[in-house]
């Protein structure tokens, strides 16, 4: 009777691991790949519901070192902290005093950068890219981008240095082995349910242009998808993200990240990365706008036939001017616009976008 009930309890084991998305939940992407697969998935996921930061409660259904450990904060920077979970009043190690060094006390660690989107909701309190983490840890990764780095000092299970990964010189935070696929795929999370927002995150902060190319799909820049790419094969996904993902589905957001469920979509999307880039990155280059700023006229220059349609947004998001098919060279005036930033968009027909940034004064 042990023995089948030992068995038993293995398969429920085996069978709560590997919780599968609900029955139709993926099936408007079928048979999809490339940027229409994104576009598919962002619409499966986008509307999820939104928590308030700053999340600490969710973190038991989240974020638990598995059995035996009972009710210790699985810290992706340290490992080795142990940090119970909850507020000091009830005996947790939740910040608190950051203090000068590791395993002190753990808070939240936006690994996609809030600065790099301007700290706006609903990305800020996204579950799905804030991990409870070392206070000290997450200090000294501050905001810059991931990356490798040989040189780099060692700040708990991580690295602080130059970026050594060929295209980028920047300092970069390097996380352990066994938790880069979890992040490559964390950030693949970030450019589909985001995708409607992401290409104007560039030039919010430099850290995030370093990483971010301005555009919806691919969204990286070379670099850095190649990194993403060589992240994600190389750390498979692990049950730590299965349970994680179905506990935010579950209890917390109500949606998935589609990457944990089906990793094959991360090559079906991006491919190996630098052909998508090549393809268009020329095309939005070569587009101008100009003068900037200007009180009159603007003209939107070298518009290729690849171009399928554009918008103007103002400062809020409200789309004030969208044409189809545009000529090469469009002229338009601006005259009657309020003073302030207006955001133009682009759109190819491969679903990738860009936008620019213009000022009428
Ligand atoms: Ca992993
Ligand atoms: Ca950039």
């Amino acid at each position: 009777m042990k023995r089948i009930i030992l068995i038993l309890s293995v398969f429920v084991l085996f069978i709560s691991a590997k919780t599968q998305p609900p029955a139709g939940y993926y099936d408007a992407a079928n048979g999809l790949t490339g940027a229409p697969l994104k576009t598919a998935l962002y619409n499966i996921i986008k509307n999820h519901t939104v928590r308030t930061y700053p999340l600490w409660s969710w973190y038991d259904d989240t974020d638990l070192q598995p059995a035996p450990a009972v009710n210790k904060i699985w810290d992706i920077y340290t490992d080795n902290c142990n940090f119970t979970f909850g507020p000091s009043s009830s005996g947790g190690n939740q910040c608190g005093n950051v203090g000068t060094t590791t395993c002190i006390c753990y808070n939240n660690e936006h690994s996609f950068p809030k600065s790099w989107f301007g700290d706006v909701s609903p990305m800020n309190s996204d579950i799905f890219h804030i991990y409870p983490t070392d206070g000290k840890v997450n200090g000294v990764r501050s905001n810059f981008p991931y990356g490798e780095t040989s040189t780099g000092t060692t700040w708990g299970n991580g690295k602080i240095g130059f970026c050594t990964y060929p295209g980028y010189t920047g300092t970069v935070f390097e996380p352990a082995d066994q938790y880069k696929g979890d992040l490559a795929r964390t950030y693949f999370y970030m450019a589909t349910r985001y995708e409607n927002v992401i290409a104007s995150w560039e030039h919010d902060d430099a850290n995030g242009d370093a990483i971010m190319n301005g555009t919806s799909y691919p969204a990286f820049e070379t670099w850095f998808l190649n990194l993403l790419l060589k992240w994600n094969a190389q750390d498979p996904v692990s049950t730590k993200e299965i349970n994680r993902n179905n506990a935010i589905y579950n209890i917390v957001q109500h949606n998935r990240n589609p990457f944990i469920d089906h990793p094959e979509w991360v090559a079906a999307i991006w491919g190996n990365g630098s052909a998508i880039n090549d393809t268009y990155s020329n095309i939005f280059n070569n587009i101008s706008i100009y003068p900037n700023p200007s009180n009159e006229m603007i003209t939107i220059n070298n518009l290729n036939s690849n171009i399928v349609s554009l918008s103007i947004a103002d400062i809020v998001g409200k789309i004030i001017y969208s044409a189809s098919n545009p000529s090469q060279s469009l002229e338009l005036n601006i005259n009657n616009y309020a003073k302030g930033f207006y955001f133009l968009t682009v759109y190819a027909d491969n679903n990738q976008s860009k936008t620019f940034k213009f000022i009428k004064d």
